[in-house]
């Protein structure tokens, strides 16, 4: 046959286009899509089912390095195949850099974990923490020649901040390269002294986690790396935005035509700040940064999905058990909220949160679904049109999505290796039937695949969308 599979009668969805259609399959890539195509070594009968490129999730944390005492909960086997389960093909964890450490080290140290370890394929954004002058000069630019063209910087965390002028530097090496600067706007001054205040009062509770971190600590931080992108000329993406006041400043940044880009996560979508109240410390399990806000909020960021304003939606899964003595209880008992690892599982339940709220519900179309979800994701960061879409020539990277499975959320029946999901019980419609990566299915009937270290790592090439507008 001319076709190692062929997929038949789905209703193919991209991000600009719906349409019925076969998809011929050949060598892992898409290599004709048409009408009654000829027949394959095998055939998959889509028939009442929406055939969508996989999701690209750019923005989680696996086996990453955690300080003495603490551990992520997932690795690159568990995690990937969490992802595939859940119709996403492609991630974009992080390589972070530790203070002292070579950028380089960082990537290599990454590398060696993830190898052998993958189900689907995979991509590094780098975490510059020490931008000494060899990472400004040498290692940073090399670096993103070489694949990894999207970096992170944190505004706070003792551990990870970089300060004004630091951050000044690294967007500047971001224009020069061309690589995709992702910020972590919270203001470090502010939290730093709302926790001590809310620690000598005796509030040490989870939900104090959410008072230490109101919404003008990311506004002013939002503000203020947006003055430093204009300075330098050079798009950026702010992650993980939560509510109102860092909406507006990214609103306000576009009227200027100034290049900035909005992500956020299901976490501001289906939880909120009681969320941390609940059960005494049960509220631990939904700890992320910034913090969930509230249903006004929640309503916020679903007009900017719906609007424009987001880029992209992405879990930033960030794995902490809630029993395990190295996750949201380090030493096995209670702590206080300033030390609960900040950041919740959400890679698996992305994609189907996102359908069932969103497409089900009439607030946004299936079109900008795949936008937000796979296609913009590797466009942002150099991965498209290899990944993201469903056309000749793209890695045969989908998913065979069932828009009627009605679905109750159990963390036992996901594949991540973390002991709760903050979404249990939640009653959803739709859910992936099929995963395909490069052509094999990595997820179908029920079971992921074992093929554990058949996902290989995808360099990235300079994103269209980190251009400088040239003012
Ligand atoms: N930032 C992230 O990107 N993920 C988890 C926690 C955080 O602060
Ligand atoms: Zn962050
Ligand atoms: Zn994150
Ligand atoms: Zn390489």
């Amino acid at each position: 046959p001319q076709f190692d599979l062929v997929i038949r009668n789905g209703q193919v969805v991209t991000a600009a286009d719906t349409s019925y259609c076969d998809i011929g399959i050949r060598d892992g890539r898409i290599v004709a899509l048409g009408e009654n195509l000829a027949a394959g070594h095998e055939e998959i009968d889509a028939s009442g089912k929406l055939v969508l490129p996989g999701g690209v999730d750019a923005h989680c944390h696996l086996d990453q390095p955690m300080p003495e005492g603490m551990k992520m909960a997932d690795d690159f086997t568990s995690g990937t195949r969490s992802a595939a389960c859940g119709g996403t093909t492609t991630l974009i964890p992080f390589a972070a850099q530790e203070k002292g450490q070579s950028l380089r080290a960082a990537v290599e140290d990454y590398h060696r974990r993830a190898e052998g370890k993958a189900l689907v394929d995979y991509a590094f954004h780098l975490i510059v923490t020490d931008p000494t002058e060899k990472v400004l000069k040498e290692e940073l630019p090399q670096l993103i020649r070489e694949g990894c063209s999207s970096f992170k910087i944190y505004m706070t965390y003792d551990d990870l901040k970089l300060d004004d002028g630091q951050i000044i530097d690294v967007l500047s090496v971001a224009r020069n390269e061309g690589a995709m600067a992702m910020i972590h706007a919270e203001n470090s001054d502010c939290i730093s002294w709302l926790t001590k205040r809310l620690l000598a009062a005796g509030h040490t509770e989870p939900r104090y986690h959410a008072a230490a971190r109101p919404m003008l600590v990311e506004r002013e931080a939002a503000h203020r790396v947006i003055a430093y992108a204009e300075l330098v000329d050079v798009p950026i993406l702010i992650v993980h935005v939560s509510g109102a006041e860092a909406v507006e400043q990214i609103r306000w940044a576009r009227g200027q035509g100034l290049s900035v880009f909005a992500e956020t996560c299901p976490q501001y979508l289906f939880l909120t700040a009681e969320d941390l109240g609940i059960d005494g410390y049960e509220g631990a399990k939904c700890v992320c940064s910034p913090p969930p806000r509230d249903k006004a909020n929640q309503q916020v960021i679903w007009d900017g999905l719906s609007d424009g304003l987001f880029t992209i939606f992405s879990s930033d899964h960030a794995p902490f058990n809630y029993e395990d003595p190295l996750g949201k209880k380090p030493g096995g008992k209670e702590v206080d909220f300033h030390y609960i690892p900040n950041g919740i599982p959400g890679l698996e339940t992305r994609l189907p949160l996102l359908f069932s709220e969103g497409v089900g519900k009439g607030r946004i179309s299936i079109n900008r679904f795949v936008e937000l979800t796979s296609t913009n994701p590797a466009k942002l960061y150099g991965l498209y049109p290899q990944k993201g879409s469903i056309a000749v020539g793209a890695d045969a990277d989908l998913v065979i999505w069932d828009a009627q499975r009605e679905v109750t959320i159990r963390n036992e029946q996901l594949h991540h290796d973390v002991d709760y999901t903050p979404y249990e019980g939640m009653q959803i419609t739709g859910w992936p039937e099929t995963t395909l990566s490069r052509g094999e299915v990595v997820w179908g009937q029920g079971v992921p695949s074992d093929a554990v270290g058949r996902g290989r790592f995808l360099h990235c090439g300079r994103p269209e969308m980190a251009k400088p507008r040239v003012r």
